[in-house]
């Protein structure tokens, strides 16, 4: 029986592994999708990059209240480091299903980059030469942007070294612009 059930768990687990990596794949060529729209679309590179980068802002600005519940995160993170942290390997895990490496701070410890080395997006993707441009991954520069906005931390992101542009590596820079007053605490002072 044992034996059994164990077997019927690994079978589970096979087929859960297959359906996520479906997932996955469909997630990537969704994506691939919508790019390539956004390109017919607005036929400017530049306008497609602050598209992208737009839409990232507006899912972020939502997706942060399903962060924090599903991590549970109830005290806000005390320092950027600790947020550069979370965002990196727990935020990205999440929505992704990759960690990402944090490194280069500057001198004061107000920017730092995110390198992603396995980026989901852009799997099966190429960029013909004409599109050398495009930041095909901006919609993650605004998911971050709208995200940490959401909890009283106004950055600025780009990418900055990308693999689709013949960079080793993924890097997401992000800068700390300001942190905002929460004006619900000063409401209830
Ligand atoms: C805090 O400072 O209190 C916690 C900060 C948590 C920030 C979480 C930001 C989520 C960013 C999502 C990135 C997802 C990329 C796919």
């Amino acid at each position: 029986m044992a034996t059994s059930s164990k077997s019927h768990q690994r079978t589970g687990e096979q087929a859960w592994g297959k359906i996520s990596k479906v997932n996955a794949e469909l997630f990537t060529l969704t994506y691939g999708a919508m790019v390539m729209q956004l390109i017919q679309d607005f036929e400017d590179v530049g306008a497609v990059n602050k598209q992208l980068e737009s839409m990232g802002y507006n899912i972020g600005v939502r997706l942060i209240d399903e962060f924090l519940a599903k991590a549970g995160v109830s005290t806000p993170c005390t320092d950027l480091k600790e947020t550069a942290d979370v965002v990196a390997k727990v935020a990205f895990k999440m929505f992704l299903g990759v960690t990402a490496d944090v490194s280069s701070w500057n001198g004061d410890g107000t920017a730092f980059s995110l390198l992603l080395y396995d980026n989901p997006l852009i799997e099966f993707v190429e960029l013909p030469p004409q599109y050398s441009g495009l930041l095909y991954s901006n919609l993650l520069c605004g998911v971050i942007r709208g995200a940490l906005e959401m909890v009283q931390m106004k950055v600025s992101c780009r990418c900055v070294r990308d693999v689709l542009r013949g960079d080793d590596v993924n890097e997401i820079r992000v800068e700390l612009k300001e942190m905002m007053e929460d004006v619900m605490d000063e409401d209830y002072k």
